[in-house]
């Protein structure tokens, strides 16, 4: 088995010699072991049965969430063990999650079924940062082939991140009452933070307060990665040590009020929520959040009929979120240091509109029939405040409009107990617009008025289609393959900002690179064809032991990447040497070009026995590996990870859990050229964790970095976290953001 992945991976025009210390790790394992959901951290062998995942899913179990939860207070990082997932490092609680090489927008990432959208030009508020981890009641990924259903406006993957479902008093139990009190520290950058919630319900109505907060100042590195020295020229006070990561510190408040009512078939459930974070800087951004305030309402029904399942949605959100320059970054500009830093707002609004019908035809025909509607509005504007930036308020994007109308269909056919397959259309009308705009002073005049003389209005008129097929010969295999179309829009910074300033490029930076960027009002739909597998095998009862393997091929046309810009005007950063610049930060448009991505997963588990006096060991593992190309330049994409891969040995005895893990990533040397993206170099993390349990109060205690080894993550990005930050050249360009070093974490949950 082991040898075989190998053998393959080498043929593949793989990287023979980074491969080489994975194959011999593999081979040292007693199984190739991989966890099905790959819950690394988890000690529950038990792979999650088929039957309970809809087709396509795998989920992080309860036990990854409640120990992922003492590490972090970033949401995305409970999907970090799942197979094929990396995070593009950001703020310290709005990572961007990475899967098969896609991300960001390119995936359809959901919080309690709401499509959140990130109103900011450097996507500081991604779906993902307005859950709190210790809210999160599952996570579900479906990657490879995911389902129309559960698909559309990506090219990618699915993530969906749920809060716990209403609770309900028991038939017979009157009154339930009771709830949860969590509080953590972590070393690394004295991170702490607490948590409540607390659920009112009898029989028929639930009611459920949710609340969490959570802080950190800077964290470091595990050795200096620059000099020390003052965060900026003008701020001789904010000292900054040489391993201390500049702008990662942050603080964020959440709540969130659930209130249901059931009846035998039908459950209705409200959710408000509340966001505010005070601020959230960014290492590897110019600008800094200072401030985002989210207002949620969330009203769902679900319904059981004769003829199937019925479940409808609305939701509104709206976000508030400001941006400037945060404590280490230099705030005063101009000659005579009058101008006070650069006020940057944004307030996005989302109304969605979801209905979906499962229909069981028959004892083997399953049809999901659906609707979505979605209207999104943004506006970013930065108020003037002198120098070059004055007199006017610059309208970056001004009534922006993205809306969306989807229908689907999909059947789903249990021919016999060994065959299933699944056959999916949808139809996506996307409308864009954008009114008109203006600059900070007539220097701006020529671009904008070009754009304001143009037609804005964009139609995209997008088609899904998915089948897919999975195989059961026997209780210890099941193979799945298949087909997937799926079809994403540009969203709005990619359309429709519009100034080649250099200043006002850098602003718009999705990527963490450090680069400026311009959007392209002619962009095209992104579109991919994927082909995927996975085969599994494991014992009969799915407990024991594991192996799964996923590979996949996506080409896909018209993928928003990035050309070195072009452009005309005294303003103009799209000069004749950055067209050439192989170093340096560079000025680029977002393009539509093509791609091909391809890789595989790997990932077991196994059971390695019981003792009397060492309780049960358990072994698992995941490798993965992606490959991704620009096929109309040649070059590579941007933020793929290099091969990599995680393995854990976890004890269980009585109520103690302990987890040793080891996490390894080869040198990244395929970069991004026209980005002049940063190569880094391989490392081995050893992480420990372990939890002990009461009845009424658990203990959860790591060490993440053992040995406090100095790493740069392959997706970190570009360290601009200090200095003269809205200045092009400025800010040294070469660094890295590391990783974090050695952090002692504590975490103590009591249940009443
Ligand atoms: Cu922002």
């Amino acid at each position: 088995m082991t040898s075989h992945i190998c053998t393959r991976a080498h043929h593949g025009r793989a990287p023979t010699l980074s491969l080489r210390p994975l194959c011999a790790l593999l081979a040292a394992l007693p199984f190739a072991a991989l966890a099905q959901d790959a819950a690394l951290q988890t000690i529950t062998v038990k792979a999650p049965k088929a039957a309970v995942q809809p087709v396509g899913a795998a989920a992080a179990d309860a036990e990854a969430l409640q120990s992922g939860r003492a590490s972090s207070s970033d949401t995305a990082s409970l999907l970090r063990n799942l197979p094929g997932v990396s995070l593009f490092g950001a703020g310290g609680v709005s990572s961007l999650p990475s899967v098969h090489g896609l991300s960001d927008d390119r995936l359809r990432i959901q919080v309690d079924g709401m499509d959140l959208v990130s109103s900011c030009g450097n996507h500081m508020n991604p779906p993902l940062s307005y859950i709190d981890p210790t809210r999160v009641g599952s996570v579900r990924l479906f990657a490879g082939v995911t389902p129309v259903s559960v698909g559309g406006d990506s090219i990618g993957a699915t993530i969906q991140v749920d809060s716990p479902a209403p609770e309900f008093a028991a038939p017979g139990q009157g009154r339930l009452l009771k709830g949860q009190a969590g509080t953590f520290y972590r070393s690394n950058g004295n991170g702490m933070g607490a948590n409540l919630s607390a659920t009112y319900a009898t029989e028929q109505m639930s009611l459920r307060y949710d609340g969490s907060t959570a802080q950190s100042d800077n964290y470091k590195a595990a050795r200096n990665f620059k000099a020390a020295g003052p965060a900026a020229s003008n701020k001789p006070t904010q000292w900054l040590g040489g391993d201390e990561v500049g702008s990662s510190s942050y603080k964020t408040r959440n709540h969130s009020l659930a209130y249901a009512l059931r009846s035998d078939e039908h459950l209705v459930e409200m959710r408000l929520g509340l966001q505010d974070i005070p601020y959230q800087n960014y290492p590897n951004q110019r600008m800094d959040m200072t401030g985002n305030d989210s207002h949620q309402f969330n009203l769902r029904y679900q319904g059981q009929y004769a003829w199937g399942q019925l479940q409808a949605r609305a939701y509104h959100e709206k976000t508030r979120h400001s941006m400037n320059f945060g404590e280490d970054k230099q705030f005063w500009y101009g000659p005579a240091g009058n101008v006070p830093g650069m006020p940057m707002d944004t307030e996005g609004k989302t109304t969605g509109l979801q209905v979906k019908g499962d229909i069981a035809l028959s004892a083997r025909d399953t049809l999901r029939v659906g609707a979505e509607l979605q209207n999104y509005r943004l506006d970013d504007w930065w108020l003037p405040s002198g120098g070059g930036m004055a007199p006017n308020t610059f309208w970056n994007i001004r009534e922006g409009q993205r809306d969306r109308a989807d229908v689907y269909g999909e059947w789903e056919a249990r021919w016999t107990p060994q065959w299933l397959s699944q056959i999916g259309l949808r139809g996506s009308h996307v409308r864009s617009n954008s009114g008109a705009v203006q600059g900070y002073n007539a220097n701006y005049n020529m671009e904008a008025n070009a754009f304001n003389a143009r037609d804005r209005k964009r139609s995209d008129s997008n088609v899904d289609m998915t089948a897919l097929a999975r195989y059961t010969p026997s209780a210890n295999a099941s193979y799945e393959f298949g087909f997937a179309h799926k079809t994403r829009s540009p969203n709005l910074y990619e359309r429709y900002t519009w100034s080649t300033g250099g200043m006002a490029m850098r602003m718009i930076n999705l990527a963490g690179d450090g680069n400026g960027y311009v959007g392209n009002m002619d962009l095209k739909p992104e579109t991919a064809n994927t082909l995927s597998a996975t085969a599994d095998w494991h014992d009969a009862t799915g407990e024991q032991w594991g192996v799964k393997f996923t590979p996949y091929l996506t080409y896909v046309n018209n993928y928003i990447d990035a050309r070195r810009c072009s452009g005309s005007g005294a303003m103009s950063a799209c000069t004749p040497a950055n067209q050439t610049a192989t170093t340096g930060f560079v000025y680029l448009q977002f393009a539509n070009q093509d791609a091909r991505l391809h890789g595989f997963d790997l990932s077991g588990f196994t059971d390695l026995g019981r003792t009397a006096n060492w309780g049960q060991f358990a072994l698992s593992g995941v490798v993965s590996y992606v490959h991704g190309t620009n096929r109309t330049t040649g070059d590579k994409l941007y933020g793929t990870m290099p091969l990599n891969a995680r393995a854990a040995l976890t004890q269980r005895l009585g109520a103690w859990t302990g987890t040793a893990e080891l996490v390894m990533v080869t040198a990244k040397t395929r970069v991004s050229a026209v980005r002049n993206e940063l190569p880094t170099a391989g490392y081995g993390l050893v992480n420990l964790r372990g939890s002990y349990e009461w009845k009424q109060v658990r203990l959860d205690f790591g060490i993440d970095n053992l040995f406090d080894r100095f790493y740069n993550h392959p997706q970190g990005g570009a360290y601009v976290g200090q200095g003269q930050t809205m200045a092009g050249t400025a800010v040294p360009w070469g660094v890295r953001v590391p990783g974090m070093g050695r952090s002692f974490n504590l975490g103590v949950t009591v249940k009443f």
